[in-house]
Order: C-alpha cells, then structure tokens, then sequence
C-alpha cells in the first residue's frame, strides 16, 4: 500500500519530545465551566499540538450546559484536554483541563491524582458553576488560582468583589487573563506555580 501521500501519517513534530534537560514534570488542572475558555487556554499555552476531546454538543446538552454568553460555541469539551508547557528548561507543566459540570465530576478522581495545583477559569457572566468547582477543589485541598477570563461583554469586577462573591480568602491569587493568548495564559500557570512554592516554603518554615 502507498503510504506517502496520506496525511494521516506524519513523523513526530520535534516539540514532541521533553527537552533533555527537563527534572521535574507537574501536573496541573485547568476546571471551569462550560464555553468558559479551557480549551482555549491549553491550546494557546501547549508547546505539544493539544489533545482534545471536542464532541458536537448533541440534544442531551441542550438545557443541561447552560451557553449563556456563548451561544455561537457548538462543540462541548466531554472529556478533557491535554497539553504540556516547558516553564523552565527543567521544569514541565502537563495540563489537564477538565469540564466543571456536576455530570462530569466522576472524572475529577483520577484526573486530580498528583495534581499539584489548578486553575479556576471564571467567566464573569456565570459566576454559579465557579461556586461549585471552587468547593470541590476545597474538599480535595488542591491548591488553586482564579483566572477571569476577559470576555468583551463580560461585566468587570473589581478584584476584591470577585474574592468577596466567591468567597475567596486573601492569599489566593485572582488574575486577569485572555486565553486566547500565550503570554496571558503562561503568566496565569506562572502565578499558580508561584502560589504552589510560596505554600511549600509557608509550609517548611512552620
Ligand atoms: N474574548 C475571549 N473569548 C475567549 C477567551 N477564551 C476563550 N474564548 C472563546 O470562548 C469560546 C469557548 O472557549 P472554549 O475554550 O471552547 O471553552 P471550554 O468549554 O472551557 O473549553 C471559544 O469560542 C473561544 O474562542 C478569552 O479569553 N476572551
Ligand atoms: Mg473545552
């Protein structure tokens, strides 16, 4: 059979393969709820080509994922997404984004196994589903940053109301992003991982 000229078999894109100086690989969980940006964010920070499991929202989802504010979106992330970002030349992020409905918190148990840390993507418009991610990761005691994602019709909030409605202690980091970007996306997995080593130094020194 004539493999070369199908498309469907490619070699290896050279990013595929961990640098050969990499030590350390974390896992993180990129949560929130539907249309709110996860698949956006891994896609725009992931030096890999994104694994994702898009699937054309059926009937089922109609009424059920509420898209308020996201009426043009069509497909729904069912599974989850999977990327990976080198942040230092021997640090790896692999990131997991993971749907924040309720239907789909049986997948949370072994998605959040050695994660060290998530982060919540907001969408101002619908605070609620944030209301239910954020107790859950409580009750798993994953460490976690707030990401609003900056939608153009999104009302803005100052930060000290957001960490008031979602009732927020003061030491968790809530920053702004736009997923769509790179450098906006890197600088929110860039806060986390700092949030993650100021509690392990909090920790040691107690
Ligand atoms: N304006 C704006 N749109 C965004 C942003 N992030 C995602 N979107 C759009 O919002 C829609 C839903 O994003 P998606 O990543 O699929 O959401 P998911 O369900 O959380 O994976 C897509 O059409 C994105 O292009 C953002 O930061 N700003
Ligand atoms: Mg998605």
């Amino acid at each position: 059979m004539d493999f070369k000229s199908s498309d469907a078999i490619r070699g290896p894109r050279t990013e595929d393969h961990l640098p050969h100086t990499a030590q350390a690989a974390v896992k993180i969980v990129i949560v929130g709820g539907f249309g709110v940006g996860k698949t956006t964010m891994v896609g725009s920070v992931s030096e890999i080509r994104p694994l994702t499991t898009e699937e054309t929202m059926t009937q089922m989802g109609i009424g059920v994922d509420d898209n308020y504010g996201s009426e043009s979106k069509t497909a729904t992330t069912v599974a989850m997404d999977f990327g990976r970002i080198s942040i230092t030349e021997q640090l790896v992020l692999y990131l997991f984004g993971t749907p924040g409905q309720e239907r789909f918190w049986f997948l949370w148990n072994g998605l959040f196994e050695g994660a060290l840390g998530a982060v919540v993507l907001i969408d101002t418009r619908r605070l609620e589903v944030s209301f239910d991610v954020i107790g859950r990761l409580e009750e798993r005691g994953v460490p976690f940053v707030i990401a609003v994602n900056d939608f153009p019709d999104a009302p803005r909030y100052p930060v000290e109301d957001l960490r008031g409605a979602l009732d927020l202690t003061e030491d968790i980091p809530i920053v702004k992003c736009d997923a769509r970007r790179r450098a906006s996306s890197r600088e929110v997995l860039m806060t986390l991982m700092h949030f993650l080593h100021s509690l392990a130094v909090s920790k040691t020194s107690v």
